[in-house]
């Protein structure tokens, strides 16, 4: 009984060992409080921009706003964003190619002709981390 209980323990162990990140993203300078904003989490570059991991949305209070992904598996991510000012919960585009609503990704990145790149915007999240990140609009 002993050795089934250790057994136990030791799986539980492992359980909270592989147990998961947290991604805290905070987001800076918005041009204004209206509409909401859409926090998307890619975990591989194939989705990137494409097809989100996870996704949240959140008010924005005083040109800043603050969501948290929770149970994150260890791995390689980026995050992008988008001030989403009239809330019909598409990215406007003007002539399908001109963002016509302000977004940001993951350290910073920008497409100079184009989409911003996952090279330039993945992180690492593992160890049962919270991981700080922040866009500025
Ligand atoms: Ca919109």
């Amino acid at each position: 009984m002993q050795t089934l209980i250790n057994y136990f323990a030791l799986l539980l162990t492992g359980m909270v060992l592989n147990a998961q990140n947290n991604v805290e993203v905070t987001m800076t300078n918005f041009s204004n409080d209206k509409g909401t904003v859409k926090v998307g989490l890619y975990n591989n570059e194939g989705d990137w921009l494409e097809k989100e991991f996870k996704i949240v949305g959140s008010k924005i209070e005083n040109n800043t706003a603050k969501v948290t992904f929770t149970n994150v598996p260890d791995g390689i991510y980026a995050v992008s964003c988008f001030h989403d000012q009239d809330n019909d919960g598409v990215f406007d585009m003007y002539l399908g190619m001109i963002p016509a609503e302000d977004y940001a990704c993951s350290n910073g990145a920008t497409g100079m002709f184009g989409p911003p790149k996952w090279s330039d915007a993945k992180f690492e999240t593992k160890n049962n981390e919270t991981k700080q990140i922040t866009l500025k609009l």
